[in-house]
């Protein structure tokens, strides 16, 4: 004769999280909106990049295709910019071709005219220096 002490314990799941604050609903955050407004005229005087001694002076611009974009060495040191991001040259077919492959050379007093025929967004980078990035729209 055996008894079964059955511990018949009352058990409880706890589902208390289901009421677990699904708040977290994370807005948008809007885009980084610098709201710079382009160039409107294709005049090409007004397409020209200054660069300093270890960097471009503004990192974007907006040209109409087949615009020139001067770049202007007046840092006081020597750069090599090509197509690429982050000091690295990147192939790109559609780039002018002075900036293909290691790109080229500048020092100043040096100007240096590249004419962007094709529409695009073009990533231009210096070698040389950390940090120096540029991006050319060109539409
Ligand atoms: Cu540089």
């Amino acid at each position: 004769m055996s008894r079964l002490s059955r511990a018949a314990l009352p058990f409880r799941a706890l589902t208390a999280l289901t009421a677990l604050a699904l708040a977290l609903a994370a807005s948008g955050c809007g885009g980084g909106d610098t709201g710079s407004a382009g160039p409107t005229g294709t005049s090409d005087s007004g397409n020209t990049i200054f660069l300093t001694g270890d960097n471009f002076v503004q990192h974007s611009i907006h040209i109409a295709p087949g615009a020139t974009l001067r770049f202007d060495d007046t840092g006081g040191v020597a750069h090599q910019i090509c197509v690429g991001e982050d000091m690295r040259c990147e192939p790109n077919a559609r780039a002018p071709q002075a900036l293909q492959g290691a790109g080229f050379g500048i020092k100043p007093p040096e100007i240096k005219p590249v004419v962007f025929t094709n529409p695009g967004v073009y990533h231009l980078t210096c070698t040389i220096h950390p940090n120096m990035n540029l991006v050319v729209t060109v539409s």
